[in-house]
């Protein structure tokens, strides 16, 4: 259970966290960890993951339990394992001792909520057994986390204040996360060569991650198929011209996650079209890195990410005319139609299950604009927040193919020129960038970006490609 290498550490940010909740807000908190699902009995459930908002002030996965802050205050709920349970789960330690890491200043049994209920804000859990049981705790409603309402949006404020810029014991977690990602991605490159299909290579990258004590932090991605965004499959050949777009993160025990990208050759050979268009990808990568500090607006990152791509792409021949009538345009969205990247902590788009509310400076919206609409972080950089930067070239049929976009940007692009670069579907190259006081700091940086490095990596591997 006790997993934080220094108990103290973690009770004494779990402190330092809860002092600084009760200046944001006057009302008490009830938060909730969540409970188990089943495959199909109850025995057989799915691998736990306990609310984000709850391990923020909790530090450990408990499963079925509650937190009662108050005043800077905290209780601990839960019961006991029942008396049969040794045999199957072995001894499970006290709710007294799990109390006692976490800095809590009392356990009680569940059973002693509702006495605590009146007046208490909270933010809905995903899993609908234990948000059932929010609702009756708290006998009244109690809205979805991405539409908060009354206290419980004040405290949807006030957690998101809190969550944006990471402490030091957020950070040395943050930290494991990248360095166990950085090893499996290299993992991954290395057993290419010798992998015939992507869910080989896969395989490789999860075997660092568990070996790490660590699970996925999100579906990954490994494909050959990057033009399909968030692709989840893993049975396609590796053959030789494809390029292989991976996009895997681990989380450490306690939830807080890394999110990293690379996309190599699966014969460590780019063909000269693919390094071309490698390399605009990642020349946008490196300028929206650079330009990482605290107070640049990241909507001018993700304006720069659009800059950079497109001149990249007119000096290629793929797109012609000025490059900024054709990023006016969003002619750029045809091939990079996401945002440059989101928040990362103990979610891999962080607090996003509160909508725009973290990711979006007060007063500002969604815009609906075609690469634009997908931007989910819209604020002001601020020290201690951990963002990703994420740029990607792809050639996405139901983009590229519909007819209303072949009409509308038929005197900006080259196609025939575009149909030279068939052998890129995907490409994507993201690193999580900590902004510092002084700039910022690559979380990942010791996986290469560069063609040759990452190349050399992946012919250093197998070869019986
Ligand atoms: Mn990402």
């Amino acid at each position: 259970m006790e997993t934080y290498s220094d108990r103290n550490s973690l009770a004494t940010t779990l402190r330092d966290r809860r002092q600084r909740l009760a200046q944001l807000l006057d009302a008490p908190v009830m938060l909730w960890s969540g409970q188990r699902s089943p495959r199909n009995f109850p025995a057989n459930p799915f691998p736990f993951r306990a609310s984000s908002h709850f391990l923020y002030f909790a530090g450990l996965p408990l499963e079925n339990a509650a937190i009662y802050l108050k005043d800077g205050k905290l209780e601990l709920f839960m019961d006991e394992a029942p008396p049969g349970s040794i045999l199957w789960h072995g001894e499970m330690p006290k709710p007294e001792e799990i109390a006692g890491i976490i800095g809590a200043d009392a356990a009680f049994p569940l059973s002693e909520l509702p006495p605590r209920a009146p007046g208490a804000a909270t933010i809905a859990v995903q899993d609908v057994i234990t948000y059932l049981q929010q609702a009756q705790i708290l006998n009244r409603r109690v809205a979805p986390a991405n539409a908060t309402e009354g206290i419980d949006r004040d405290l949807a404020i006030a957690i998101a204040t809190l969550r944006l810029c990471h402490d030091g014991g957020a950070l040395s977690e943050l930290r494991q996360a990248a360095a166990v990602t950085v090893e499996a991605h290299k993992a991954g490159m290395r057993a290419t060569k010798s992998a015939q299909l992507e869910a080989a290579v896969r395989g490789a990258m999860a075997e660092v991650i568990i070996a790490h004590n660590m699970m996925d932090a999100y579906g990954g991605i490994v494909t050959v198929h990057g033009e399909v965004l968030h692709n989840e499959q893993y049975h396609h050949l590796l053959q030789p011209g494809d390029l292989l777009l991976v996009d895997v993160g681990a989380e450490t025990e306690m939830g807080w996650a890394s999110d990293v990208t690379r996309t190599w050759p699966v014969t460590g050979k780019f063909s000269a079209t693919q390094r071309d268009l490698y390399d605009v990808v990642l020349a946008a990568h490196d300028a929206c890195i650079d330009k990482v500090r605290p107070g640049v607006e990241y909507g001018d990152i993700h304006l720069l990410a659009a800059a950079t791509m497109t001149q990249g792409l007119v000096d290629l021949g793929i797109l012609r005319g000025q490059v900024s009538d054709l990023v006016e345009m969003d002619a750029h969205a045809l091939f990079f139609p996401h945002g440059i990247g989101h928040l990362l902590g103990l979610d891999v788009h962080d607090m996003e299950d509160l909508g725009d509310l973290a990711g979006y400076e007060d007063g500002r919206t969604r815009s609906d604009r075609f690469g634009w609409c997908y931007l989910r972080l819209n604020r002001p950089l601020q020290p201690g927040m951990l963002v990703t930067i994420e740029p990607g070239f792809y050639q996405v049929p139901a983009i590229l193919q519909d007819s209303e976009c072949r009409a509308n940007y038929k005197d900006v692009v080259n196609w025939e020129r575009l149909a030279q670069f068939s052998d890129v579907r995907g490409i994507r190259i993201e690193d999580d960038v900590l902004v510092t006081e002084q700039g910022s700091e690559v979380l990942t940086a010791a996986l290469p970006t560069a063609a040759e490095a990452i190349a050399e990596l992946v012919l250093s591997g197998g070869n019986l490609l």
